[in-house]
């Protein structure tokens, strides 16, 4: 039974076999508190007195105490005796007893719990498992979506776009650069700057890949990743509000959330994430094979490959995700033919269940070429989501690569559907993985 308190949005929950009384008070059985069952024991917030409880806002894990200590440890049988005083003092003095015990410790757990649903309000998606048919049910109507916020998402686009034109080399890259390590590091991630020289049409250009760590339970890594460079153009200003600036204000957006995640609610995801920002992506040549037998684009993706190959560090990378061209406000995210149809299979079908098939339609799609195709080719899983359908009508192209690729094209509905889907496609895809 749940509870809702106006406000943030709280919901307190009363164990299985317990009424709500009219004053508040709770009654029941306990019999249901040492059976049910639960996900692991929220470390961060000391949460023993709760342990049992399914509760607060809509994206809060039950918290249940381990199996390890729940018939066992001095916490559980205090907590347990507790509330068997409560209840059967309150059967034996109903009025009393119920008014002195009980109205003191719900006080006590309407405090502890709004101080934990209001800390917890940053964080967002769920953990994976539900144990029961009606948990199970439950989870599909409240996991429509993530704590990820398009506006935030779209205000890092805005700052990018604000850089000016920010081709690979260039001043205005730099101060990119430093916008991305500073939000990274304000979430708290490790953050590390991989440099490398490349040959390119240009002459000798440096580049810089950033690359944000978050410690799973596996030394086995999940890569999220955007390009931050945008295409060089002398003819015009190209601002690249979508291809460059859409995709890495989204990923910047991701990795607050599961930072947060981390460090706010203690939950540590099963596997290594990598949140990686390539550089020069793009090619310098106009078309993209053009240049140096192909090899004229895709710089910091293929450098980051080679490096893990010679560091023998690849193996750890069990699978890749490219976010590319995602913020347009008509967005249209086609089935990637050359991706890893496992990995489509768990973002398309996510995206169905939260109520997106419209934005990832079933029909195919081929990128032909990309900065996962890099690590496709070295045998890692990978997939990109790509929106090429960017333009004045809805099939058309023609803002790509072109002055009209601009922030009013971009719509911070759109990057949070991007967000959503692949924060909620997590606990499926790190189940495939072994
Ligand atoms: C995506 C955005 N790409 C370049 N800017 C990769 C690409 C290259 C996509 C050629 C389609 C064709
Ligand atoms: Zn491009």
């Amino acid at each position: 039974m749940r509870l809702r308190i106006a406000g943030c949005g709280l919901r307190i929950s009363v164990p299985e076999g317990h009424r709500i009384l009219a004053g508040g008070e709770t009654t029941g059985t306990g019999r249901n508190v040492e059976s049910r069952p639960g996900r692991a024991l929220d470390r961060s917030f000391g949460l023993s007195p709760f342990q049992g409880w399914k509760s607060l806002c809509a994206d809060t894990p039950v918290v249940s105490p381990p199996a390890n200590i729940r018939s066992a440890s001095g916490a559980e049988e205090d907590f347990l005796e507790r509330y068997r005083s409560i209840f059967n003092s309150a059967i034996r003095n109903p009025q009393s007893a119920i008014k002195k015990s009980a109205i003191r410790n719900l006080a006590l757990l309407i405090v502890a719990s709004l101080l934990f649903a209001c800390a917890d309000s940053a964080s967002s998606s769920k953990p994976s498992v539900e144990n029961t048919p009606a948990q199970k049910a439950r989870a599909e109507t409240d996991d429509k979506a993530s704590a990820f916020d398009g506006m935030r998402a779209f205000n890092h686009v805005k700052a990018q776009v604000e850089f000016g034109p920010r081709p690979a080399g260039s001043p205005a890259i730099e101060r990119t650069r430093e916008y991305i390590v500073r939000e990274l590091k304000g979430y708290g991630l490790k953050t590390t700057l991989d440099e490398f020289a490349e040959n390119t049409p240009l002459g000798k250009i440096k580049f810089k890949n950033v690359i944000a760590e978050l410690p799973g339970e596996s030394p086995n890594v999940v890569i999220i990743a955007s390009h931050y460079d945008t295409k060089p153009f002398k003819e015009f200003n190209f601002v690249g509000a979508n291809d460059g600036g859409s995709s890495t204000g989204a990923l910047l957006e991701i990795a607050r959330i599961m930072a947060a995640d981390n460090q706010i609610r203690g939950l540590k995801r099963k596997f290594t994430y990598w949140f990686v920002f390539f550089d020069g992506e793009e090619a310098f040549c106009r078309e993209w094979d053009e240049c140096l037998n192909g090899n004229d684009h895709t710089y910091g993706s293929r450098h980051m490959v080679e490096r893990l190959k010679k560091e023998k560090q690849l193996g750890r990378v069990k699978a890749m995700i490219l976010l590319d061209m995602i913020g347009d406000k008509d967005l249209t995210v086609p089935r990637e033919e050359g991706s890893s149809q496992w990995l489509v299979e768990a973002i398309w079908g996510t995206a169905r269940q939260i109520g997106h098939a419209k934005e990832f339609p079933d029909r195919p799609f081929s990128v032909g070429d990309d900065d996962h195709m890099p690590f496709l080719r070295a045998g890692v899983p990978a997939v990109d989501l790509i929106d090429f359908e960017y333009g004045s009508s809805p099939e058309a192209n023609d803002y790509w690569h072109t002055k009209e690729d601009t922030l009013d094209k971009i719509s911070p509905v759109s990057l949070k559907i991007i967000g959503d889907v692949i924060l909620l496609s997590l606990p499926s895809i790190e189940m495939q993985i072994r």
